[in-house]
C-alpha cells in the first residue's frame, strides 16, 4: 500500500490530492525509454513557433501528442497505469474491491508546440452523459502519472480543491466556469499547483475545476500518463471500449498483465463462471503467449 488513509480521506473531502513519490525511479525509468521512444522525435524545433496559431488550432494541438492504451512500446508503459499500488488506491477512495480502469492514455507536451494554457473546467463533460453521482461508489479517481518532473514551468495542473471551489459556485458545477459572471477568475484566484517531483501522482475526480498550464521552460517537456478508475457496473461512466482498438499492440497487455490487472480491463477473474475448456481454448488461441494457467487451475478445482 503506498496511499495512506490520511491521503485517501483528503481525496474525499477535496476530491483531489498530490500523492508525492508515488512510483520509484526504478519504475520509471523503462517508462520514460518507452515514452522517448513513442514521442521523443516529435520535440518541436521551432520553439517560438505556436505564437503564430490560430486560437482553434492551438487547443487541438494540445492535445496531439496523446494516445490510449495500449501503446507501442514496452510492457512497462502500458503496465504502469494498472499498477497494483494504483489498484489498491482506487479501491480505497471508491469503496469498493471491484473497480476498473477506464481510462488510460499517455501524453506528451513539449514547451513551443502550442500554448497549453486552459480555463477551468471539470472532466465530467467527456466521462458521463450527466454528471458526478454524490455516493463514493459512483465517483471516479483519476491518476495523472508525472513521469518527469512536472513544475509550474512545466506546465503543473492548477485546481481548485471542493472546499474551494464550492462557495464559488455552489450548486451550479458546469462543466467549464462560467468567464462572464466572474467565475473562472475567482477560481483562479484560488487555486493550488500540483507541481511535484517525478513519480509522484495527482488523483482528482471529474467534479474539480483544474486546468492545464503552458510549458515556459525552454527546451522542456512533460511526460504523463492518465489512469481513470471507476467502480466495476458503473455504466454512466466510459471512455474507450478496450477491444475496439484491437489492431493496437494488446499483446504488450495480454501477455504481461496479471489476472488482477485484467480483471481492471474487464477481463473474468479466475474461477469466474465465464471460464470453460472452451473460453480458455479459444482464448488460448487468441493470445497464445497469454499465462491463462490461473484460470486453468480455478476451473479444474471446481466441483464438477
Ligand atoms: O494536462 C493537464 O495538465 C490538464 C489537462 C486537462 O485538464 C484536460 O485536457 O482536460
Ligand atoms: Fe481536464
Amino acid at each position: 500500500m503506498r496511499n495512506h488513509d490520511h491521503q485517501i480521506d483528503h481525496w474525499r473531502r477535496e476530491g483531489a490530492v498530490v500523492l508525492r513519490d508515488f512510483f520509484t525511479p526504478d519504475e520509471l525509468a523503462p517508462v520514460v525509454d518507452d515514452m522517448e521512444a513513442m514521442y521523443g522525435h516529435l520535440r518541436p524545433t521551432d520553439a517560438g513557433g505556436h505564437t503564430e496559431l490560430e486560437p482553434a488550432l492551438a487547443r487541438a494541438k494540445q492535445f496531439e501528442h496523446i494516445h490510449d492504451m495500449p501503446f507501442p512500446a514496452s510492457p512497462a508503459v502500458n503496465l504502469l497505469g494498472l499498477h497494483p499500488a494504483l489498484i489498491a488506491t482506487a479501491r480505497a477512495a471508491l469503496g469498493t474491491d471491484d473497480v476498473r480502469l477506464y481510462q488510460n492514455h499517455t501524453w506528451a507536451k513539449f514547451t513551443g508546440q502550442t500554448d497549453f494554457d486552459q480555463p477551468h473546467h471539470c472532466d465530467f463533460k467527456n466521462h458521463t452523459l450527466t454528471v458526478p453521482g454524490e455516493r463514493a461508489v459512483e465517483r471516479t479517481i483519476n491518476f495523472m502519472i508525472y513521469l518527469t518532473d512536472v513544475t509550474d514551468a512545466h506546465g503543473a495542473i492548477h485546481y481548485v480543491p471542493l472546499s474551494a471551489s464550492d462557495p464559488i459556485v455552489g450548486h451550479d458545477r458546469m462543466s467549464f466556469a462560467n468567464t462572464a459572471d466572474g467565475t473562472l477568475q475567482r477560481l483562479i484566484e484560488v487555486e493550488h499547483s500540483g507541481a511535484a517531483p517525478a513519480g509522484s501522482v495527482f488523483a482528482y475526480g471529474i467534479d474539480v475545476y483544474h486546468r492545464g498550464t503552458n510549458l515556459t521552460a525552454p527546451g522542456a517537456h512533460r511526460f504523463t500518463i492518465t489512469a481513470s478508475y471507476k467502480a466495476a457496473g458503473n455504466d454512466q461512466i466510459g471512455w474507450s471500449a478496450w477491444p475496439r482498438w484491437f489492431r493496437e499492440p494488446w499483446e504488450q497487455v495480454m501477455n504481461h498483465a496479471t489476472p488482477e490487472q485484467l480483471t481492471c480491463l474487464g477481463v473474468p477473474a479466475p474461477g469466474d463462471p465465464f471460464w470453460t475448456e472452451l473460453t480458455l481454448h479459444r482464448t488460448s488461441a487468441r493470445w497464445p503467449e497469454m499465462d491463462l494457467t490461473p484460470y486453468r487451475l480455478a476451473l479444474r478445482a471446481k466441483p464438477a
